[in-house]
This record gives C-alpha cells, structure tokens and sequence, in this order.
C-alpha cells in the first residue's frame, strides 16, 4: 500500500500549504476615531477581531500647532481601512499595537499575546501589508516581540504620490532576534518627519501568510490600477480649526 501512503503525505503537504492565512489586523472591526492637538498624545484601545482581541492605536502631535488624525473603520477612513493623517507643518507619529487584552498603549512584550505562532507551523512565510499608501514618501516600522528582550523589526519605505501597494515582508527579512513562533507582542510605527508635514497614509490589512508568486504579481498590477483611485482624503483642517 506504498501508493496510498504516498497519496496521503502528499495531501498532507498541500493542506498544510492551503492552512488559512494568520489575519493580524483588517480594520474590520474595531472603530476608532483619534485625533491629537499639538504637544499632545492621544491613546484608545479597541477590542475587535484583530490578533489578540485588542488594539490599542496611539498619535502623538510633537509639534505645538496643528493635529494629527488616525481613522479606523469609520465613515472617513472608509469600512476597513485606516488613515492616519497630519495637519501642515506637524510633525506627528502613530502606533498600532496588538499585545492581548490589557486596555492600554503600554506594550507587555513579556506575555501579551502568549506565544502566538505568526508562522502558523511554518505555513506562513512573511506578513502581507496590503493598500499601503502614502502621499508624501514616508515609512513604516513593523516590530516582532517574543519576550521582553527578543524583538525584530523591518522598515517598510512608502513611495509619494498615492501609489498603493501590497507589500510583503519575509520574516527572514527582519532584523533582531525574535522568535516567530512565540509570538508577545506587535506594534506597527508610521513616524513621520516633520520636513514630510500634512503626510496621510493608508492601510487595508496586516496579515501572516505566503503569498503564491503569481499573486503577488496580480496583487502589483491590482495595486497599481487602485493606486489611480485612491483619493486625496485630507481633512479640512482650516474650517474644522475655525469652527
Ligand atoms: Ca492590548
Ligand atoms: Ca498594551
């Protein structure tokens, strides 16, 4: 019975590869409405279907004017995205941070998610940012924990112009020493500088998988034709000020 045995490893390989991909976050659920006046720090967290069950999101205005925004699943940033967004001449930063249900922007690195495996026993090969865009060129900061003192991050450059991408990242890209398959904590970082003021960025999801190569070709050519849609969605920052 070799040829069942064979048969059987073989459907065992490609279930394991068609395993369901590790949603971090699709903004689909979990509102949030940020906003943050100058020299100040504006935290919220949100329980929802994200990894963990909690995101805790936080912006900073460094500047002393202006404000800066982040829009979560709401009726600006549009049902399952997100939108950060800065005011001119503010320099602002904004975090995500998923660690587990703690109700706070303090990241617990030491137990926090408890050992999630983002490699779902090595399915997973990387993590797929999808609709990331920016007007200005920015970046963003992705970092891994899986203890207190173990962590890895990858920095993700963000092209100007609006152009939207799907970015995947190879968890062998990372640099630092966590473990992916003991997973504490997330966080993802857009700090923007100030000679990039009244910079908006976008976001759709952050998830754990392995892309098909042909996939992601699709998903570059589809990234390119939604590039050309997306729009400008500044607010109107001198009336809302006035107001
Ligand atoms: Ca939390
Ligand atoms: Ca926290």
């Amino acid at each position: 019975m070799r040829i069942f045995t064979l048969a059987a490893a073989a459907l065992m390989a490609f279930s394991s590869v068609a395993q369901a991909d590790l949603i971090i976050d699709d903004f689909s659920s979990g509102s949030q409405t940020l906003s943050a006046a100058g020299g100040a720090t504006t935290t919220e967290s949100v329980a929802g279907t994200m990894i963990g069950g909690e995101r805790d999101s936080l912006i900073t205005n460094f500047g002393s004017e202006g404000r800066v925004d982040l829009d979560i699943n709401n009726s600006f940033s549009g049902a399952g995205m997100t939108l950060y967004s800065e005011s001119n001449n503010t320099d602002g930063k904004f975090e995500l941070v998923y660690d587990g249900i703690d109700n706070s922007s303090v990241i617990d690195t030491a137990s926090g998610l408890g050992g999630i495996d983002l490699t779902q026993a090595g399915a997973n090969t990387g993590i797929l940012f999808t609709g990331v865009a920016s007007d200005l060129g920015t970046t963003l900061t992705f970092t891994v924990w899986s203890s207190t003192t173990d962590s890895s991050s990858y920095t993700i450059p963000v092209s100007s112009g609006n152009i939207t991408s799907d970015v995947f990242v190879g968890f062998n890209q990372f640099s630092g020493t966590a473990d992916f398959t003991t997973v504490t904590a997330l966080r993802l970082t857009g700090d923007v500088a100030l000679t990039q003021n009244g910079t908006d960025i976008n976001l759709t999801s952050i998830v754990a998988t392995t892309p098909e190569p042909a996939s992601l070709a699709i998903m570059g050519l589809g990234g390119l034709l939604a590039g050309c849609g997306v729009a400008r969605r500044r607010r109107k920052q001198a009336s809302e000020l006035a107001a």
